[in-house]
C-alpha cells in the first residue's frame, strides 16, 4: 500500500488517475508565465520609477521587491511540478514518480508572506490617510496579513487527511482576511477625500480588483472540495484549475495592482507640478 502521508490532492489525482499530456502542460505553461510576467512586471516598476514625484516611490520600489520574490519562487514552484510528474509511455499519461519529489503549493504560500504584507504596505505610500493613523495601520496590515498565510499554510497540508483540520486553519486564516479586507476599504475610502476625480476612479478600480483577486486565492485552497470531496474538483480538472487560478489571482495582485497605484501616483504627482526630469 503507498502512502502519501500529508501530500495535497494534485499528488493523489497524479497517483491514480495521472494527468493527460494536455492537463500536465497546461500547468506547466501557466507556471511558466507567472514567473515570466513577474520578470517583465520587475522591468516596468524600475523603468516608472521617475514618473512619479519621490514621496510616492517607495510603492514602486515595494512592487519591485514583490516582483523579485515572485519571480524566484514561481520558478521554484514550476521546477516542482516537472520533478513531481513522470511521463509513462505505456499509459500514455503522466504519474507521480516513484522516489520523486511530491507536489506542494509551499512555495506560494512562503511568497505571499512576503508579498502580502507589502502589497498591503504599498498603498500607504501613495494615499494619504484623513483619520487613520499610518502606523497603526501598518502593523495591523502586517501582523493579519501574515496570520492569514501562516494558519493557511499549515492547513493546506490537510486538503486530503484531515478535513476537520482544513476547515478549521481555512476558517481561522478567514477571519485575518476579513480584517484586511475592512481595513483596505477603510484606506481606500480614506485616500479618496481631497484628490482630483481622475485618481479617485482608480482609487475605486483597486477596490474592486483587490476584492476579485484576493478573493480567488481561497477560491484556490477550496478547489478539491468545491463539488464535495472526490467530487467533480477531485480530478485533473480541479489541478489544473487551481493553477490557472493562481496564476491569474498573482498577476492581478501583484501586477496590475501595482500598475494602477502607479498611475494614481502618476495622477498626484501631475498635480502637484511634478515634471520628470533625465
Ligand atoms: C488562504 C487560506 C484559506 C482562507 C484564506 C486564505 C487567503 C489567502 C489570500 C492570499 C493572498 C495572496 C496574495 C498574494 C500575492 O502575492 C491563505 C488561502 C482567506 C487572500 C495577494
Amino acid at each position: 500500500m503507498k502512502s502519501l502521508g500529508n501530500a495535497t490532492f494534485e499528488n493523489y489525482v497524479g497517483l491514480d488517475q495521472g494527468l493527460s499530456e494536455m492537463g500536465y502542460q497546461m500547468v506547466a505553461h501557466v507556471l511558466t508565465l507567472g514567473y515570466a510576467v513577474m520578470l517583465a512586471g520587475l522591468f516596468y516598476f524600475i523603468l516608472t520609477l521617475k514618473t512619479v514625484a519621490p514621496r510616492f516611490r517607495t510603492s514602486s520600489v515595494l512592487s519591485v521587491v514583490v516582483m523579485v520574490s515572485a519571480f524566484l519562487l514561481l520558478f521554484a514552484q514550476a521546477n516542482n511540478w516537472t520533478s513531481s510528474f513522470v511521463f509513462d509511455a505505456e499509459r500514455g499519461r503522466y504519474f507521480l514518480g516513484d522516489g520523486q519529489d511530491l507536489f506542494n503549493n509551499g512555495y506560494r504560500y512562503l511568497n505571499w508572506l512576503i508579498d502580502v504584507p507589502m502589497l498591503l504596505f504599498q498603498i500607504l505610500f501613495v494615499v494619504t490617510l484623513t483619520t487613520s493613523k499610518f502606523s497603526s495601520i501598518r502593523n495591523q496590515f502586517w501582523f493579519s496579513g501574515a496570520a492569514m498565510i501562516i494558519t493557511g499554510y499549515i492547513g493546506q497540508f490537510y486538503e486530503v487527511t484531515n478535513i476537520t483540520a482544513f476547515f478549521v486553519w481555512g476558517a481561522i486564516s478567514t477571519a485575518f482576511f476579513i480584517h484586511i479586507l475592512y481595513l483596505m476599504r477603510k484606506v481606500i475610502s480614506e485616500g479618496k477625500q481631497g484628490i482630483p476625480v481622475k485618481a479617485q476612479n482608480t482609487l475605486n478600480a483597486i477596490w474592486g480588483l483587490f476584492l476579485v483577486s484576493w478573493m480567488l486565492y481561497p477560491g484556490a485552497y477550496l478547489m478539491p472540495h468545491l463539488a464535495g470531496l472526490e467530487g467533480v474538483f477531485f480530478s485533473e480538472i480541479g489541478v489544473v484549475g487551481r493553477q490557472i487560478t493562481y496564476t491569474i489571482a498573482d498577476v492581478l495582485s501583484k501586477v496590475i495592482y501595482g500598475v494602477l497605484l502607479t498611475v494614481v501616483a502618476q495622477t498626484l504627482s501631475k498635480e502637484e507640478g511634478y515634471v520628470e526630469v533625465n
